[in-house]
This record gives C-alpha cells, sequence and structure tokens, in this order.
C-alpha cells in the first residue's frame, strides 16, 4: 500500500516524501511532479521526464528516492534538453549538460542560458528554488577552483535582477562525471526570497570567495495564497560570511541548525502559519562530506530534530573545503 499516492486529497501545491527501497514505477503516478533517484541502486534514467538519477550515494547504502507529489494532476513536458513537469501552479525541469572540452564555466554559463529561456517563455517564468550538482566542486587552486568557475558561468548566462534570486543548493558529486544537473522549481507567481539576518547575502560575499559571488538567495517563500513548503537553501556553518569551526563537524551542526532557527523566524514574520521547528512536514537533506561521520551525525541530528523530520543522508562534497556538511530543505506546508 503506497500512503502516498492513497492520501489524496492534497491540500499542498508541493507535498516532497524520501521513500527507501520501493519504486520507482509506483511512484510515478497523476500526481507525482518529480522523482529524484539516489544511490548505485537506483535507475540511472527512465523514459520519464519526471525522473533524475542524482549521482549521490547515500550514506546508508540504500536505494532512495524523492518524491514531489502534487495536489492536481502533472502534465509533463519537453522543450529541447529541458524536460519536466507542470501542476497547476508549479513546473518542475532540469537539464543535464556536458562539460566537454569547454568546462564546467561554459557548461553553468549555457546550462543557465537554457532554463532561464525556457522558463521565461513558460507558464512559470519565476524561478524560487535551483539545485545545482557538479563533480569535483573543490578542485582546481584559487579562481580557478571549480566551483568559482561554476559561480562565474551561472552569473553569465542567468542574467536576473538580485531581489529575483532564487534559493538554491550547490554541491559537489564525487562520480567523475563531468556533467553538470540542474534541476529547478518555477511558479506562475512570484515568490519573496528571503535573506538570513546572521549571514551576508551571498551575492554580496566579499572578493575573497572568488570573483563572482554566488547567486542565490537564502530562502523562498511561494506567493501567498499557493500553498507550499518554505524552500531553504544549501545551510552551512557560515555566519557572515566566514566558515565556522574548522574540523569541528558537532559546532558546524549546531551552527547550521541556529541559520536554520533564524531562517524560520525570518520566514514566519511573513507566514506565521509556518511551525516554529522542523516537524513531520520537514524534510530535509544532509550533505556529509566524510562518511566515517555518518553515525556521529546520525546521533546528533537525533539531537537536534524530533523523530518525524524525514532526513537524508547523502556523500557530497561542500563548495568550500573547510566546510564537513551542508544541509537543505522544505519545511511547512
Ligand atoms: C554558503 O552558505 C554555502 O552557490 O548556489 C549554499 C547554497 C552554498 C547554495 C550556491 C552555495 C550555493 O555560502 C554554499
Amino acid at each position: 500500500m503506497n500512503a502516498l499516492i492513497s492520501a489524496p486529497p492534497y491540500l499542498s501545491s508541493l507535498t516532497p516524501r524520501y521513500v527507501r527501497d520501493e519504486g520507482p514505477q509506483s511512484l510515478l503516478g497523476p500526481h507525482t511532479l518529480a522523482l529524484f533517484g539516489f544511490g548505485a541502486q537506483t535507475p540511472a534514467s527512465l523514459d520519464d521526464p519526471r525522473y533524475l538519477n542524482v549521482g549521490l550515494q547515500p550514506a546508508d547504502g540504500g536505494a532512495w528516492f524523492e518524491v514531489w507529489e502534487s495536489a492536481s494532476i502533472v502534465n509533463t513536458w519537453l522543450d529541447g534538453d529541458i524536460v519536466g513537469a507542470s501542476n497547476d501552479h508549479l513546473s518542475f525541469g532540469w537539464i543535464e549538460f556536458d562539460e566537454g572540452e569547454e568546462g564546467i564555466a561554459n557548461a553553468s554559463e549555457q546550462a543557465y542560458r537554457r532554463l532561464l529561456a525556457h522558463v521565461q517563455s513558460s507558464n512559470f517564468p519565476h524561478l524560487l528554488r535551483i539545485w545545482n550538482y557538479l563533480d569535483a566542486i573543490t578542485e582546481g587552486e584559487g579562481d580557478d577552483e571549480r566551483y568559482r568557475q561554476f559561480c562565474a558561468g551561472r552569473a553569465a548566462g542567468f542574467t536576473i535582477a538580485e531581489r529575483c534570486f532564487p534559493a538554491a543548493t550547490a554541491i559537489g558529486r564525487i562520480d567523475g562525471r563531468r556533467v553538470l544537473q540542474v534541476y529547478w522549481l518555477s511558479a506562475a507567481q512570484p515568490g519573496s526570497p528571503l535573506e538570513n539576518p546572521r549571514q551576508v547575502a551571498a551575492w554580496r560575499y566579499p572578493r575573497r570567495y572568488g570573483p563572482q559571488a554566488p547567486t542565490f538567495a537564502r530562502a523562498m517563500l511561494a506567493a501567498e495564497g499557493l500553498p507550499m513548503p518554505l524552500l531553504l537553501s544549501g545551510t552551512a556553518a557560515v555566519v557572515g560570511h566566514a566558515s565556522q569551526h574548522p574540523g569541528d563537524i558537532d559546532a558546524q551542526l549546531d551552527e547550521t541548525m541556529r541559520n536554520f532557527a533564524t531562517m524560520i523566524k525570518v520566514a514566519r514574520e511573513h507566514q506565521p502559519s509556518l511551525p516554529e521547528r522542523f516537524d513531520g512536514s520537514s524534510l530535509l537533506k544532509v550533505y556529509l562530506s566524510d562518511l566515517s561521520a555518518t553515525s556521529r551525525v546520525n546521533a546528533l541530528l537525533d539531537r537536534h530534530l524530533s523523530a518525524e523530520v524525514a532526513r537524508l543522508v547523502l556523500r557530497a562534497d561542500v563548495c568550500r573545503a573547510d566546510l564537513a556538511l551542508e544541509i537543505d530543505g522544505f519545511h511547512g506546508s
């Protein structure tokens, strides 16, 4: 019995869930907006534009899926090398761009040009949230570092105003596959990007972090009247613009949770109905660079989070080598 498919009507336009060791076909119903596979045991690809294998391995070695369930029936679509699905209010899309000879900066510039042209010509022109996955994110010295190159290409292709930057994640795969993966969620109505008062806006980071500051907001709330979760960007132990507690994963997790607590507080000023703390409506993805810390991190997460908070721990590299973990997610409904 599948709790996802048997529980309509959905109030939220987007209900994300993790499912282990079940699927994928049973998860691709008429209300499924997107389906992500994590782990070597999930299909590399499927003949359905809603499916994307993200190329990150779950810490527990399991076959994990993330399902985005929609309140309304979903239509799938194709637009050249961009594919996805939409419901009444939202559109999910994704693109994979081969770095080829030209490298990551070119790949991100081209991918962002295409995604922007696509969403701007669609019925869902307002980007709410973008996820970026690239191999070997911290490889390269100084301004040649692949993450910095990615940021430069993204900014070149992603010609939108600061006040419109979506929430985002940019994380390193460890699969040697030099293909940039980008997926996103856009809406018919613009959302409200939110910033964290404990942190300098990423797009105002100083020069020392690279010639092109990262172009994302810390979180995004969808337009009023569009019921869906708060979209939380990749969040780490960054205060001001500086990485905190190098080498101390416990303290990094504490700091990350303080950043989330502040972000939820800010979001609740706009949407007081959001739960004060992570709860059964929340879904977190934990990107952890050193798998030997998994049981430690799981124990710490148990201390910070009630048991009903859905979480998936993945092995991945954070874009700053001094950060051991990053977490992103959804909160509320
Ligand atoms: C940080 O706070 C951590 O470049 O899109 C987090 C989320 C981070 C998104 C991005 C980078 C990005 O700066 C890094």
